[in-house]
């Protein structure tokens, strides 16, 4: 009998109303059930809501910084249990145990930010125009969160979103991505065992068509925080205008690192395979365009393709993988389709482009590390995020070229540029069109407590991570405090 899973409603572990349930199995195993969990429906999300709504008055009046504290329990516990949980995630998803470490890892860097944020959450005060007046003001909580998250980063996403959310004094109601919602599970369960009151996290598991757009239209949801594509996110905004939610949207990327003639080329090269291939490409920081120098070119791609062909697929939680599966069937797929497009368009294939079947990978998602080279600007493969194994080579003239290239995406995600000239680095610096960018790094490997975000269809201006996530969970309250004793009227009475 496979496990069953709940979902978190008021502090109660139940099953969905219309009991209904999907099933979630290893990615690089197809016949490992995972576990069996509640496909829920309208009503589950409304029975959250009302729940979160409920419990807000109490968590709103909770002081922060005890707040905070639970928030330090839940980071004591993910440490205790962190190989535990990468272990689960990777046989959930598929990422090699290194990474799902690393993705715990950055949960837990962002519970302690959180705890300790609790002490800060720093307001201002400023000197009123008027005598025997003061002006202050703080940052509240805004009501109860809709939090809709990926597969990809299945720990850290959600703590990126959920705990500031929670320090600042709202409420959750947690709709994770259905590839991975036994993670989601566990991190739920390590908040009840913190400490989170009732009412104040609640996980309703199940598809975006019916939990997802239930959360965007409930009238009783005051933000959303999104992780996922540009095409979600834009109808996720256009639905959540009708009851003028705050909303912050992480969206796709197309990422690309450029090589100079004067890099350290073994860099360059550690780099963009780690950031092509680590997380099989799943990443939205994930490098899918490589911009190489024409007067390095040719070496270079010579050494990538070697280096490529020697990376080893396998179950994520083996010794010595370097590259786990696809998540799913539907974008093994996708893949496979870029792959031929790319061909269509006359780019040449010179690594992968197939399924990866040898021995055990046959039960599996896998598909080969993909290079093409010969990519022209406008070609799909350099236009489009393919989420999977396959990268773009784009050869260019000069470093003006390299970065009118780059910046040629509606994306603007992270970007990273090989150099050793300070020169050209800077003028890459400011001249890049992207959130993120890395100088002699990988377009991968942002720090949890950094602003996490990018431009154009990137996103819609909010930056998670760092400090700046709670700007997005918080409100300004403004109080103007007049002890003079007689009316003051601003702008008039001191002019
Ligand atoms: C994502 O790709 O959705 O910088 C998040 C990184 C990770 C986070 C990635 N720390 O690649």
């Amino acid at each position: 009998m496979p496990e069953v899973f709940q979902n978190y409603i008021d502090g109660k572990w139940v099953d969905s109303r219309g009991g209904a349930t999907f099933e979630n199995r290893n990615p690089a195993d197809w016949d490992d059930l995972i576990g069996v969990f509640p496909k829920s429906t309208v009503e589950d999300v409304d029975e959250a809501v009302a729940a979160a709504k409920a419990a807000f008055d109490a968590w709103r009046l909770t002081p922060a910084p005890k707040r905070g504290d639970i928030l330090r329990r839940v980071g004591d516990l993910m440490v205790e249990r962190k190989d535990e949980i990468a272990t689960e995630m990777t046989r959930e998803m598929g990422k090699i145990k290194a990474e799902t470490l690393g993705d715990v890892q950055e949960g837990i860097d962002t519970a302690y930010y959180a705890a300790t944020e609790g002490r800060r959450m720093f307001g201002h005060t400023a000197p009123s125009e008027l005598p025997n007046k003061m002006n202050i003001s703080f940052r509240i909580p805004i009501g109860v969160a809709g939090i809709i998250t990926p597969w990809n980063f299945p720990m850290a996403i959600p703590t990126w979103k959920i705990f500031p959310a929670l320090v600042c004094g709202n409420t959750v109601v947690f709709k994770p991505a259905s590839y991975t919602p036994r993670t989601a599970t566990t991190l739920v369960r390590i908040l009840e065992e913190a400490g989170v009151p009732a009412g104040v996290v609640n996980l309703v598991h199940g598809g975006g068509s019916v939990v997802g757009n239930r959360i965007v239209e409930h009238p009783d949801i005051r933000l959303i925080s999104f992780t996922g594509s540009s095409e979600v996110g834009k109808r996720i905004s256009a639905g959540a205008s009708e009851t003028l939610k705050r909303v912050s949207l992480e969206l796709g990327g197309k990422n690309a690192q450029i090589v100079m003639p004067d890099a350290n080329m073994e860099l360059a090269l550690d780099g963009v395979l780690w950031g092509a291939f680590g997380t099989t490409g799943q990443r939205c920081t994930a490098t899918s365009r490589l911009i190489l120098h024409k007067d390095i070119h040719d070496s270079f791609v010579e050494s990538l393709v070697e280096r490529a062909s020697k990376l080893r697929l396998g179950y994520g939680n083996d010794q010595g993988v370097d590259v786990g599966p696809c998540v799913s069937e539907a974008q093994r797929n996708t893949v496979h389709e870029y792959v031929e497009i790319g061909k269509n368009e006359g780019a040449s294939l010179v690594l992968g482009g197939e399924f990866a079947t040898d021995g055990d990978l046959a039960k599996g998602w896998f598909y080969k590390p993909t290079i093409f080279v010969d990519v022209s600007r406008d070609m799909r493969i350099a236009r489009e995020e393919i989420f999977g194994p396959v990268l773009s080579v784009l050869k260019v003239d000069s470093l003006d070229e390299a970065i009118d290239v780059l910046n040629d995406s509606v994306y603007g995600l992270s970007s990273s540029i090989y150099t050793q000239d300070v020169n050209g680095a800077f003028r890459a610096m400011r001249d890049i069109e992207a959130g993120i960018t890395y100088i002699n790094g990988p377009t991968i490997g942002a720090e949890a407590h950094m602003p996490f975000g990018g431009v154009k269809e990137t996103g819609n201006g909010h930056r998670e991570g760092g400090w700046t996530v709670y700007e997005f969970f918080s409100e300004w309250k403004v109080v103007y405090v007049d002890f003079s004793g007689k009316l003051q009227r601003a702008q008039i009475d001191n002019y």
